[in-house]
């Protein structure tokens, strides 16, 4: 079964809103194999996000995703990928399709809310990053 990795970020863990994304979540047939609330790392979230190293807004999402607990997620579902990205939504907010969580829940580009993989070889890497 595919596999893919779902990120609540800070700000919406400080919220108490995971009940709802996680209930989003099985409505719509995603499966919750693994599931952590982690206090990440600077080096751990360096690393994950190591692909926007070289862009200006790089310290700022470092400093964002350590700022508190994460809870962090591996799901299973045919076609994981694909079908956790359109849930999810546009990166920014503004651009995000009535319903989905970043429409509902993010508020900016930057604090947009969740994190999800964009392709099975990331999901694989982020999985590893996050669970080792
Ligand atoms: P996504 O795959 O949708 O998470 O988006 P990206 O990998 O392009 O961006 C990762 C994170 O960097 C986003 F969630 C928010 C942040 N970001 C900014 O803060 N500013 C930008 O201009 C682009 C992305």
């Amino acid at each position: 079964m595919d596999q893919t990795y779902l990120m609540i970020k800070p700000e919406l863990v400080a919220d108490q809103v995971i009940g709802e994304i996680l209930k989003m979540l099985t409505d719509n047939r995603f499966r919750i194999v693994r599931m952590e609330l982690k206090q990440l790392s600077a080096e751990t979230v360096k690393e994950f996000y190591v692909e926007h190293e070289a862009k200006p807004f790089y310290g700022e999402l470092v400093s964002y995703i350590t700022s508190g607990p994460v809870v962090a997620v591996q799901l299973e579902k045919d076609n994981a990928v694909k079908d956790l990205r359109t849930l999810v939504g546009a990166t920014n907010p503004a651009e995000a399709a009535p319903g989905s969580i970043r429409y509902l829940h993010g508020r900016s580009l930057q604090n947009n809310g969740v994190h999800a993989s964009d392709s099975d070889p990331s999901a694989e890497r982020e999985l590893g990053i996050i669970f080792g």
